[in-house]
C-alpha cells in the first residue's frame, strides 16, 4: 500500500529539523522494523491511536505497524525542507528548492516559532518582539506565490491544449498540478469558488494569486505546530495567537527529542504522545540531564499534556485530512491474519470509505470477490456499502 506523505515548512531555525528529527527517530525495541529512515530529508514516522489490544485481552502481533504499551503505532513518511524566506518563491534562499518536492505531500506541518526569538530570516534577535503571526502569513503566501509561479511558467501550455486542442481548462490544470497531489476534484472546486472561466483569465497576476491561494486552501490541509513552548514568551505569544482565533498546537520538539533519544538509549521509557515518561536507568542521567527531565516533565508533559508533536501528527491526519485507522483481519474470532497474527495490521483510510473500499485498499484483486464484511467486534455481518468507523475491527468474506 502507498504510504501517506506529510512534509514540514516554516522558516529557518524555527526547530523544523529537530521536530522531523524527533518524529522520525526509529525506536530501538522495535530492532528490525523495517520503516527506517528512506533519505536524508525523508524519513518515518507514526499516526497513533489506542490500540484494540488491550480492551480485547489480547496478545497482539503488529505486522505493518508497532504497539507500544497499548498505543499502535502506524508508519507515514515525513519530508524535511530548509527554511523558506521572503521572497523564496523568486529562489531567495534555499527553501525553494524543496517547495516541488514537499507539495508532493497529502498536507503540511507549518514550525512557527513561539518564542518571538526569530525574525523572518530566522535570525536570533536582541529583543524577543517577533510577532509569530506574521510567519503564518509571510510563508503562506511564499507557497501561495509559487504555485502562481508555477501555472504562469506553464500558461502558454495551458492556453495551447485548451484553445487549440480542444482539452477542458480543469485537465489541462490539472496535466500541470496533479504531481504537486492535487486532485482534479481540488481544481474544479477552485474554479467554482472563484468563478474562473477562460484560461485568459489567469493572464492577469490577481486572479492567478487568487486562484492559487483557493487551490491552496482546498488541496494542502496544513496544521500550524507552535514551537519552543518552553521558551519565556512562548505561552503569552500562543495565548493571543489562540485569542485571535488562530489554530496552533503548542510543542516543544527539543522535548520530544530529548525524550525519543533517552528512550532509544533504555535510559527512559517514554511512549510518544504520553505526559510523562518512566526513569529505567537513573545512573546513567548526570545532574544537569536531571535538571532537564524534570523541566520537561514539569514545564512541558504536566503542563501541556505532552509535548503536543505526536498530537501534531494525528491531528493533521485525522481531523485535518480526514482519515480514520481501520483493522482488517481474516479470522474475526480470533481478530488473526492467515499466519496466526493478532491484528497484525491497521489501515489508514478516508473518512466515509465502506467494507468495498478496504477491501480495495488492501488488494484490488481482493475487492473483485468480497461477498460481505464482519464485525468483527459484534460478529455481525455487514454489507458492503457499510460505513466504517474509527478503530473498526473488520474481516471480509470472498468467494
Ligand atoms: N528551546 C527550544 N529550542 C528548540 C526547540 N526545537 C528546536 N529548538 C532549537 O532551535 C534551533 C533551530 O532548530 P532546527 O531544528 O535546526 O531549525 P530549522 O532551521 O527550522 O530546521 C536549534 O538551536 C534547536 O535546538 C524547542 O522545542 N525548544
Ligand atoms: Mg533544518
Amino acid at each position: 500500500m502507498k504510504k501517506m506523505k506529510i512534509g514540514i515548512i516554516g522558516k529557518p531555525n524555527v526547530g523544523k529539523s529537530t521536530l522531523y528529527n524527533a518524529i522520525t527517530m526509529g525506536d530501538s525495541k522495535v530492532g528490525n522494523y523495517p520503516f527506517t529512515t528512506i533519505d536524508s530529508n525523508e524519513g518515518v514516522g507514526y499516526v497513533s491511536l489506542k490500540c484494540r489490544c488491550r480492551e480485547l485481552n489480547l496478545q497482539d502481533n503488529p505486522v505493518n505497524s508497532i504497539c507500544i504499551d497499548g498505543i499502535r503505532f502506524i508508519p507515514i513518511k515525513v519530508l524535511d525542507t530548509a527554511g523558506l524566506v521572503p521572497d523564496a518563491w523568486r529562489g531567495r534562499g534555499l527553501g525553494n528548492q524543496f517547495l516541488s518536492e514537499i507539495m508532493k505531500a497529502e498536507g503540511l506541518i507549518h514550525v512557527i516559532d513561539l518564542s518571538g526569538e526569530t525574525d523572518e530570516e530566522g535570525r536570533i534577535i536582541e529583543n524577543p518582539d517577533y510577532d509569530p503571526k506574521e510567519e503564518i502569513q509571510f510563508i503562506k503566501e511564499e507557497v501561495v506565490r509559487w504555485i502562481a509561479s508555477v501555472l504562469e511558467n506553464n500558461l502558454q501550455k495551458i492556453e495551447k491544449q485548451v484553445r487549440h486542442m480542444g482539452i477542458e481548462l480543469e485537465t489541462a490544470l490539472h496535466r500541470i498540478l496533479s504531481g504537486l497531489n492535487i486532485s482534479l476534484y481540488n481544481i474544479l472546486d477552485t474554479l467554482d469558488n472563484t468563478g474562473l472561466k477562460d484560461v485568459s483569465q489567469l493572464n492577469h497576476e490577481n486572479t492567478l494569486l487568487e486562484f492559487s491561494r483557493n487551490l491552496l486552501e482546498n488541496s494542502k490541509p496544513i496544521i500550524i505546530a507552535g514551537n519552543k513552548i518552553d521558551k519565556p514568551k512562548a505561552e503569552e505569544n500562543y495565548k493571543r495567537l489562540k485569542d485571535e482565533g488562530i489554530d496552533v498546537i503548542p510543542i516543544s520538539a527539543l522535548s520530544e527529542y530529548i525524550l525519543k533519544r533517552l528512550t532509544r538509549d533504555s535510559i527512559i521509557h517514554y511512549v510518544p504522545g504520553a505526559d510523562d515518561f518512566e526513569v529505567l536507568e537513573p545512573e546513567k542521567i548526570d545532574d544537569k540531564m536531571h535538571r532537564i527531565l524534570e523541566m520537561i516533565r514539569e514545564k512541558i508533559l504536566r503542563k501541556w499534556g505532552g509535548t503536543g508533536v505526536q498530537k501534531t501528527l494525528n491531528t493533521l491526519v485525522y481531523d485535518k485530512l480526514g482519515y480514520i485507522a481501520v483493522y482488517p483481519v481474516r479470522d474475526p474470532n480470533k481478530f488473526t491474519d492467515v499466519k496466526g497474527n493478532v491484528l497484525p495490521d491497521v489501515y489508514l483510510i478516508k473518512k466515509g470509505s465502506t467494507v468495498r473500499d478496504l477491501a480495495e485498499l488492501i488488494h484490488t484483486e481482493l475487492a473483485s470477490r468480497v461477498k460481505y464484511g464482519i464485525d468483527a467486534l459484534s460478529k455481525k455481518r455487514i454489507s458492503l456499502n457499510y460505513v466504517l468507523n474509527h478503530r473498526d475491527v473488520i474481516s471480509i468474506a470472498v468467494y
